[in-house]
């Protein structure tokens, strides 16, 4: 995660997308993209009236310029090259130089004038999920707009009417589209920039992706089976932490663009959903939470009071969406024959071991995989192989970070005496269920599951 950035040294780090096309050039704004994948800080409003921004995890914000009393933005939608962790890149479609494309932020009342260029082989929209906005700027091809053909520059302007957390997509080709990464986050921030105030406010999308081992590119006939599942369109290790100061009011929102749902879960907290893609949750309609159900098209802003220090995990809690790619084309060997599986595998990776008999943590190992392939969970702490990938990362909660400080402050220092540790003095008794059998050594067990090999090749 890199420091926070001004809106001047962040410019300084952005480049121009080129040219658009002929007609436009003159009037459109410079597209900026961005090239790293890690964490932007917070872009401090450059004009316009004051709001707190929001920190894209593993993503940025869309610098604009102001026309006239207008929010001009610039989106460019192409393919792109991103990052899923270190070790693999996949070819994604996106906006602006990433998949996801930049965030929009803007205030209520705001009037928002966005440009789309469209860089694919085929035509596009956007559709602005969950704003109130004139019929003909909804963004859906061929019910509301024409598409917007390849090479061609098209207008959107509109009013952000309510404040709140928004995303944008594609309404053309939409299963390739989004299934290429193509989508955005938005947050309309309140007029009063007391209203609904928090110290620290992260936003990212879920997106899910089916790259086979060894490719680069997303298969987009995929209905459910994917077997990337991502924050922003980055797996675990390469999702950044959360940091927050002790004590901090902590937002995150989260938007679900992927083909399933996904219940998001924080530990060592509890949390309280305060807004929708439809707005803000009364108060007297909020209730505890420690985990909540973000389903398909869904956005969810949750809301807590970070005062627990520690590193605590926040992830997915379908328990194959903190996994990656290779946990998806191997089968699941507990207590099975190997024979034969091994020579299957060896012919899709030279070298390769069947998954051990005594479980599937394997973190620590080393085996050969494909090029360009994640295995499938590698997230390593201080403890040894976290056994994570996928969507899974870390809030990090400190106490005395500054205001602004979104740098990782490194792994927690526990307290002496504060964490889980081996016993070897004497036990209380462990009565067992009754009825129940004589226990085995583990080498016994016959847990057998089929139907794990997906087959993908
Ligand atoms: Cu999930």
């Amino acid at each position: 995660m890199t420091t926070r950035r001004s809106f001047l040294s962040g410019a300084a780090t952005l480049i121009g997308a080129g040219m658009v096309t002929k007609a436009g050039a003159a009037s459109v704004p410079e597209a900026p993209v961005q090239s790293s994948a890690a964490t932007q800080g917070p872009l401090m409003p450059p004009n316009g009236r004051p709001y707190n921004p929001v920190v894209t995890l593993n993503g940025w914000t869309l610098p604009w310029r102001m026309k006239d009393g207008v929010k001009e933005f610039h989106l460019v939608a192409e393919p792109v090259v991103r990052e899923i962790a270190p070790g693999m890149t996949a070819n994604l479609w996106g906006y602006n130089g990433q998949s996801p494309g930049p965030t929009i932020e803007v205030v209520e009342g705001d009037r928002v004038r966005i440009f789309v260029t469209n860089k694919l082989p085929e035509h596009t929209s956007v559709h602005w999920h969950g704003q109130r906005l004139p019929n003909g700027m909804d963004g859906v091809t061929g019910l509301t707009q024409p598409g917007i053909a390849p090479g061609k520059t098209f207008v959107y302007e509109f009013v952000a009417r309510n404040a709140g957390t928004f995303m944008y997509h594609p309404h053309a080709d939409e299963m390739a589209q989004m299934a290429m990464g193509m989508m955005g986050f938005w947050v309309t921030h309140p007029k009063d920039p007391k209203l609904h105030a928090v110290d620290r406010d992260f936003v990212f999308l879920l997106s899910a992706y089916d790259i086979d081992p060894g490719s680069y590119t997303p298969k987009i006939n995929t209905m459910t089976d994917f077997n990337l599942w991502t924050f922003n369109s980055r797996a675990f290790p390469g999702i950044d932490p959360m940091v927050v100061r002790k004590n901090d009011r902590v937002r995150i929102r989260v938007g679900n663009l992927t083909m399933t749902n996904h219940p998001v879960h924080l530990h060592g907290h509890t949390f309280e959903v305060t807004g929708t893609d439809g707005g803000w949750v009364r108060p007297a309609a909020r209730w505890p939470e420690v985990t909540t159900d973000v389903a398909v098209g869904q956005m969810r802003a949750i809301e807590l009071v970070a005062d627990e220090p520690g590193d605590w995990a926040f992830h997915c809690h379908k328990s194959h969406h903190t996994m990656n790619a290779m946990g998806h084309s191997v089968p699941t060997m507990i207590g099975v024959d190997h024979s034969g599986v091994a020579q299957k595998i060896n012919n899709l990776v030279p070298g390769y071991m069947v998954m051990g008999d005594k479980g599937a943590a394997m973190g620590d190992m080393q085996m050969p995989i494909p090029e360009n392939t994640l295995p499938m969970m590698t997230g390593r702490g201080p403890f040894g192989s976290l056994d994570m990938g996928g969507m899974f990362t870390v809030l990090k909660v400190r106490e005395g970070l500054a205001r602004n400080d979104y740098k990782d402050p490194g792994w927690y220092q526990h307290p002496q005496g504060t964490v889980a540790r081996e016993w070897t003095g004497e036990l209380p008794a462990a009565p067992r269920a009754p009825g129940a059998p004589p226990s085995r050594p583990a080498e016994a067990m016959d847990v057998k599951r089929d139907g794990d090999m997906h087959h993908h090749h």
